[in-house]
């Protein structure tokens, strides 16, 4: 199987009053991706970050996710707790009011959701559309300046 850190789509999302395009990075959870994180999480406008509910360290995992982005994501983020499979009820382990009160202390979205049954997952993308500032300014990118490599410059005069 061919690993890949990100797979990128998009979708559209109307709202009463603003449609809002996403334009999403999946990022791979592996551990030895972790360090490729930030390249796409800068500049976001928002993040999910999900757990699985049958599974109380993803969601241990997905607290620290949400500390990083809080220290070194984008100060206007919105972020969004994403407890998946909750269609596998019978074999919960991480309580849904746990999580929400975990959210609510942290200023940030939560939901339970079902990529199989899909069960909540485009009320997840209205309630972030939702949050996101109605006009968001544009970031400023960073400039990357273009110098010559070192080899050439070393074996000049
Ligand atoms: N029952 C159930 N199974 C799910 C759900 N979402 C994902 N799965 C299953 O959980 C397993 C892992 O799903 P992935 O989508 O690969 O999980 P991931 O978090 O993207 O994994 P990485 O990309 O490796 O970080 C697969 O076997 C999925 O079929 C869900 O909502 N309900
Ligand atoms: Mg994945």
């Amino acid at each position: 199987m061919i690993s890949r850190a990100a797979a990128f789509l998009t979708q559209t999302v109307a709202l009463d009053d603003a449609t809002v395009k996403f334009e999403i990075w999946d990022t791979a959870g592996q551990e030895r991706y972790r360090s490729l994180a930030p390249m796409y999480y800068r500049g976001a406008a928002a993040a999910i970050v999900v757990y699985d509910i049958t599974n109380p360290d993803s969601f241990a995992g997905a607290k620290s996710w949400v500390k990083e982005l809080q220290r070194r994501g984008d100060p206007n983020v919105v972020i969004a707790l994403a407890g998946n499979k909750a269609d596998l009820e019978s074999r919960r382990k991480v309580p849904f009011e746990e999580a929400n009160a975990y959210a609510e202390e942290n200023g940030i979205l939560h939901m339970e959701t079902s990529a199989k049954n899909a069960n909540n997952v485009k009320s997840l993308f209205v309630e972030i559309a939702k949050t996101l500032p109605k006009d968001p300014q544009q970031p400023e990118r960073e400039a990357f300046p273009i110098t010559p490599p070192r080899e050439e410059t070393r074996n000049c005069c």
